[in-house]
């Protein structure tokens, strides 16, 4: 020990220093969910070691004593996390308590809980990513977590014109002569734009778990109180009120009556970025994006982004979202708002009009400052959106687009997997569990295609080292939100058959997501022993810079991404990582630990279905 004595100051740095290391937990070679298991569901863990032959492992109480034990099932190399998984089934131990242990051969885990409702806290403070990346309103500190969460509004109003400049490919914009209020909205993810096709499937999401849970009788779980906004007294569902936060942006995007405007039309590939620009009535259809027109730096709160803000051209991709989600609003506002619900309802029309008009108006202008959104295949979009209206309202038409569609439900066939850019099976979701027009015939082919598509997700979930029903050779841009959305799919079919492995199978993607992974890492933020603490957001971003907050509880990183390693970070690892372990807890690494919307919103679903499906 050197002799001297240090400052008070200094050792309050030091303990400091001390709590951070000691909040910084080693990672453990027994993986397993870090907020616990349910006391009647499965409990499933993963060690990692080299043996073939099977380990002996032992539960092992708070005071020691061994309470179960068995035989680890070899798995053998496991390609997705380059591990050599040893799966060991604690299924069958149903007595809830703190500080169990689990020891596989020579390795120990930290303590986990057994408990009856491990989600209750998760889905609120997942919901609560919405609140505080609202624009438009200031996020009072009485609803947040931590006081220096709190913060001015931004963007308050969001009013902004076209685009009327030079693009990077040179091409000129002409601009719009109107402007736009299109204020309200959340953020998108760690940047400040806000876009149409992302907002789409996020609010759509979140409107699901509304419609889903109605369908079963659980929706009061989120009913008026129980969210932490400023409209939790207005006796509406406080996830109806966070929902319309966005719906009431995406309206505003809607091009106004009599606009005639010049856009490219077909899918133009040109080597020197030159687009071919006809002039067509563009009324009726949405802006692509509104946003900074060029990047922010980290970090830059939302009220000190003074950058100007631009509409960027209508594309059918967007007008079709637009379409879609605002006949799902129609439906459910109904009875709640009549007005809301009409004028939602007149959007939704008149927005699957204008794609009609022009179906091939695609997302490929190259702007700085944004993300691009950019989908090459619209017929997805063109189901979705007749499948909300048709469900919705019960016209011919729109059943006529269904019947056309290369996306029906046929049956035998499994519903595709769906992100931002492939939205097909979210208009099959909305046949098979919304109240509507729809016929029984209709709702039970719809519920078939999802019960074979989550027949496949069980069964690459048993292909896979660490079980989760996932199995992508290479992990997309947001894999976190994929596997989410495999569980989406798995807890309807629950809902849909009351098969007990696919509640199996939700439970095991929520595991992977909050600790049975290679990284031993909680990819929520506040939840497990190795929660991520990073991520790639201009506000929660204490890593870049200690005067702003660190984020909030509830918020999913992106996760694993070995298709795209474009940032920094991810450049230092391209070809040293199995795909499940492309990932850094780095808030320069925007391609694998970002946050965004329709990432947050399965997290939702998910958690809240598993908090209210016994
Ligand atoms: O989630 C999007 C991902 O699928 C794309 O590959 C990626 C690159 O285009 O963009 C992602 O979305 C980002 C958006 O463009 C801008 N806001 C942040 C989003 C999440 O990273």
């Amino acid at each position: 020990m050197p002799n001297f004595k240090l400052a008070p100051w200094a050792l309050s740095a030091l303990a400091l220093a001390a709590v951070a290391a000691r909040a910084e937990e080693a990672p453990s070679p027994v993986r397993l969910n870090q907020l616990g298991f349910e006391t009647q569901g499965p409990k499933r863990a993963i060690a990692s070691d080299p043996s073939k032959t099977p380990l002996p492992w032992r539960l092992i109480d708070a005071s020691g004593v061994t309470r179960a034990s068995g035989q680890s099932q070899v798995f053998g190399l496991d390609a997705a996390s380059g591990d050599h998984p040893h799966q060991v089934d604690l299924s069958d131990w149903r007595t809830p308590g703190q500080g169990y242990r689990l020891r596989v051969g020579a390795h120990e885990s930290r303590p986990f809980a057994i408990g009856d409702h491990p989600y209750g806290a998760l889905k609120r403070d997942a919901l609560a990513f919405f609140y505080q990346n609202r624009s438009g309103v200031a996020i009072e500190a009485r609803y947040v977590s931590d006081p220096a969460l709190a913060r001015p509004a931004g963007h308050a109003p969001d009013r902004a014109t076209c685009f009327d400049k030079t693009d990077e490919a040179g091409n000129l914009w002409a601009g719009c002569g109107y402007a736009l209020d299109a204020s309200k909205g959340w953020y998108d993810a760690g940047d400040h734009g806000k876009y149409v096709v992302n907002g789409g499937i996020a609010a759509w999401t979140l409107l699901n778990a509304y419609e889903r849970a109605a369908a079963r009788g659980t929706a009061q779980a989120f009913a008026d109180g129980t969210a932490q906004i400023p409209e939790r007294a207005n006796g509406v569902s406080d996830l109806l009120d966070e929902a319309r936060w966005e719906l009431e942006f995406l309206l505003a995007m809607a091009v106004p009556a009599g606009t005639v405007m010049a856009l490219p039309v077909g899918p133009q590939k040109p080597a020197d970025g030159k687009l071919v620009l006809t002039r067509l009535d563009a009324s009726g259809m949405a802006h692509q994006r509104l946003h900074d027109k060029r990047w922010t730096p980290l970090p830059t709160a939302p009220q000190d982004d003074h950058e100007t803000r631009y509409l960027y051209y209508p594309t059918t991709a967007a007008t079709l979202n637009l379409a879609a989600v605002a006949a799902q609003c129609a439906r459910i506002w109904k009875a709640i708002d009549p007005a809301f619900a009409a004028r939602c309802l007149t959007t939704a029309r008149t927005a699957y009009a204008a794609a009609l008009r022009n179906p091939q108006v695609y997302a490929i202008g190259q702007f700085t400052g944004g993300g691009g959104y950019g989908d090459g295949d619209l017929t997805d979009e063109a189901y979705w959106a007749a499948a909300e209206l048709f469900v919705t309202t019960g016209e011919a038409a729109y059943g006529q687009a269904l019947i056309g569609s290369r996306h029906a439900p046929v049956a035998g066939r499994a519903a595709e997997d769906f992100d931002w850019g492939s939205v097909a099976t979210l208009g099959v979701i909305s046949l098979a569990v919304a109240p509507g027009a729809q016929s029984e015939a209709d709702r039970a082919l719809a519920r078939a295609a999802l019960v074979k598509a989550a027949d496949a997700y069980v069964e690459q979930g048993a292909r896979q080292g660490y079980r989760l029903p996932y199995a992508a050779k290479t992990y997309p841009w947001g894999s976190n939100a994929s596997v989410l959305n495999h569980a989406l799919v798995l807890g309807l079919a629950y809902d849909f058959t009351g098969r007990p492995a696919y509640r199996a199978a939700v439970v095991d993607a929520m595991d992977y997501i909050l600790g049975r992974n290679p990284l031993d890492q909680s990819y929520v933020t506040g939840y497990g022993a190795r929660p991520v603490r990073h991520p790639h957001h201009r506000f929660w971003t204490q890593q870049a810079d200690p005067r702003y907050p660190a984020p909030p509880p509830g918020v999913l990183s992106g996760g694993p991404n070995d298709s795209n390693m474009s940032d920094p970070v991810a450049a230092t690892m391209k070809g040293h990582c199995a795909p499940q372990t492309c990932w850094r807890d780095d808030y320069r690494a925007f391609t694998q630990n970002e946050v965004a919307i329709n990432w947050n919103a399965p997290l939702v679903w998910v958690a809240a279905w598993l908090d209210e499906t016994p």
